[in-house]
């Protein structure tokens, strides 16, 4: 049996590593320099997966991976129903946002909003009554207001820094984001007896 835990390259990844070397998993591959997708580590009942952010719910929801470390930004876009999501890691943490042009004037009722989080922001603006139109972009969403495209954002804020770069402030924080754990529905009946004890000791590096 081998346990497969879908991760992605760049902060998700250098942020797990100490919590995986705690719970004896140790990547005998670096994936900012080897093109390996498949990682076997210090442990041999388990190998990584590097994939894109977005990608790991849908292979923890479809079992190609046993466990996944995923943003709650992606979370909350994939949906949850697929998995168990039984532990809140605290790491890669940022702010859901939206945000507009220093000095905009406060939001009318009818708005465009440019986003890669689709159903978060829809949701937000719902819950205010702002009828918002919803434009999905890919990436370069601080562009959207500057060239008229939309009136506000919704993104990810850490530093705040990205947005003022362009002229940009944050406005209303939506909800606070780190980085879960979820586990495949299926593996974490079969595969209990290791997928237990490998929570419970992400738990205990947690708490220290
Ligand atoms: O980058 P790539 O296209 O490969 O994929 P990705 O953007 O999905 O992956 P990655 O590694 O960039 O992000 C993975 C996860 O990290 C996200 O799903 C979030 O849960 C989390 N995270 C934490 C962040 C940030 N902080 C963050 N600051 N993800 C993205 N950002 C971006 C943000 O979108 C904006 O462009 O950084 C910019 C803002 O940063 P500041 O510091 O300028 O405010
Ligand atoms: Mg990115």
């Amino acid at each position: 049996m081998m346990l497969t835990i879908a991760v992605s390259k760049g902060r998700i990844y250098e942020d797990s590593l100490p919590l995986l070397k705690a719970a004896g998993i140790v990547p005998l591959d670096d994936p900012k320099t080897s093109r390996k997708l498949i990682l076997r580590t210090t442990h041999d009942k388990v190998r990584l997966v590097i994939i894109r952010a977005t990608d790991v719910p849908t292979f923890v929801e479809y079992g190609a991976a046993d466990l996944g470390i995923a943003g709650k930004d992606v979370l909350l876009e994939h949906g949850a129903e697929g998995l168990y999501e039984p532990l809140d890691l605290g790491i890669a943490r940022c702010r859901m946002m939206t945000a507009g042009y220093v000095d905009a004037p406060p939001l009318g009722r009818r708005i465009r909003v440019a986003t890669k989080y689709v159903k978060t922001a829809k949701r937000y603006f719902a819950s205010l009554g702002i009828q918002a139109e919803i434009i999905k972009l890919y990436g370069a969403m601080e562009l959207a207001p500057l060239v008229g495209l939309a009136d506000c954002i919704v993104d990810l804020v850490e530093t705040g820094n990205t947005l003022k770069a362009n002229g940009l402030e944050p406005k209303e924080l939506i909800c606070e984001i780190s980085s879960r754990l979820v586990v495949n529905k299926a593996s974490m009946k079969i595969n209990h007896h290791i997928i237990q004890p490998l929570i419970d000791q992400f738990e205990t590096t947690l708490k220290r």
